[in-house]
């Protein structure tokens, strides 16, 4: 039986035009600026997003590091939600390398209440940091896969502008949150200093992110990016998938959103399983407390029958659907739950 890998949307092959591109890709020195599929990428990836201009970075981590590196000094403080990936899971660099510390608040799906970001910029007064960023998530990963609604962010915006604080965009799944929407990634962007997205996740490119932002911010993203190892040399072999991903990929989201649709109506049938999240766009929170069974036992029992997930808590299993995925994909993850259930009891 074939595996059906739900882990993440960062597991895709790259498709038959992606390698293509890739063979096809013209390349030079980037480092010196002289490869014009990277170019043509950043050119590319700026007007879609529509900021001024954009940088190709290895990873999303990287991406959202140099962003942290551009926008603040050490001693500075950052206030993001707290189970940001950028919180949760970019290994504490904010600190390691930027010196600088995060300020959580709590979150209600991801989405933080303006006001409580608005209370937690620090007044002027010597003992203590400075508010340096805000950084927000769309779609929120550990909120499983929310959009952060527009409003919302115009909110933050406005009130971060007032307070002289720039706002970065982690939009690592942004087109996702565009798509479910029916918002323009533009309109996203509009409320934000500095956004990174990722080629590498449901666009299903092979490797890398874009930094977006002014061309004076991302002259200074290319020097951060050095810095950290990131300047890479005919790197357009690399970045060919991800115009292809750009330029062919986005509206069929709307496929993986319909599928995690479906996984999760299927699987809120089946007594003693729960779906914590609304699910907006591709991903799937199932909690697997009232069974008895931790997330990684359950995960186990899958891995058994050729099913992948990951373990997002001790009873929280996630599902993440992408274009490796069909359809009947889902119908075969739905009965092999239910078939290892039945045996279960
Ligand atoms: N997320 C990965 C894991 O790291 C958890 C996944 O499987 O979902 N921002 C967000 C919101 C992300 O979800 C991720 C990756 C990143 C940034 C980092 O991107 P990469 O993996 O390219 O460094």
């Amino acid at each position: 039986m074939e595996l059906i890998d739900l882990r993440s949307d960062t597991v895709t092959q790259p498709t038959k035009d992606m390698r293509n591109a890739m063979y096809q890709a013209e390349v030079g020195d980037d480092v010196y600026e002289e490869d014009p599929t990277i170019l043509k990428l950043e050119k590319l990836a700026a007007d879609i997003i529509g900021k001024e201009a954009a940088l190709f970075v290895p990873s999303g981590t990287q991406g959202n590091q140099v962003a942290i590196l551009t926008h603040c000094k050490q001693g500075e403080e950052v206030i993001l939600e707290e189970h940001s990936h950028i919180f949760s899971y970019e290994g504490a660099t904010m600190s390691a390398f930027a010196g600088v510390q995060p300020h959580t608040i709590r979150g209600e799906r991801g989405v933080m209440d303006p006001e409580d970001v608005r209370a937690s910029i620090r007044d002027v007064d010597i003992h203590f940091p400075e508010t340096g960023l805000i950084c927000l998530e769309n779609t929120h990963n550990r909120a499983g896969g929310s959009v952060i609604p527009i409003d919302n962010m115009r909110h933050i915006y406005t009130i971060a502008q007032n307070e002289n604080v720039p706002v970065h965009l982690d939009g690592a799944r942004i087109f996702n949150a565009s798509i479910a929407s029916g918002i323009d990634v533009k309109t996203f962007a509009k409320y934000t200093d500095s956004i990174q997205f990722c080629l590498s996740k449901g666009l299903g490119a092979p490797v890398g992110s874009i930094i977006a932002s002014t061309y004076e911010f991302i002259e200074r993203a290319r020097k951060w990016r050095k810095r950290l190892g990131g300047g890479m040399r005919q790197a357009g072999i690399i970045a060919a998938p991800g115009i292809v991903a750009l330029e062919t990929m986005i509206d069929r989201l709307e496929e993986d959103h319909a599928h995690a649709n479906l996984l999760a109506k299927e699987l809120q049938n089946i007594k003693r399983l729960s779906v914590e999240n609304e699910v907006e766009t591709n991903i799937v929170l199932l909690n697997t407390k009232e069974l008895d069974l931790t997330a990684n036992e359950f995960l186990q029992m899958l891995k058994q029958h050729n099913v992948l997930a990951t373990s997002f808590g001790p009873f929280t299993v996630r599902f993440v659907t992408h274009y490796g995925v069909s359809r009947e994909d889902i119908i075969s993850t739905v009965k092999i739950i239910h078939d290892i259930l039945h045996f279960q009891v």
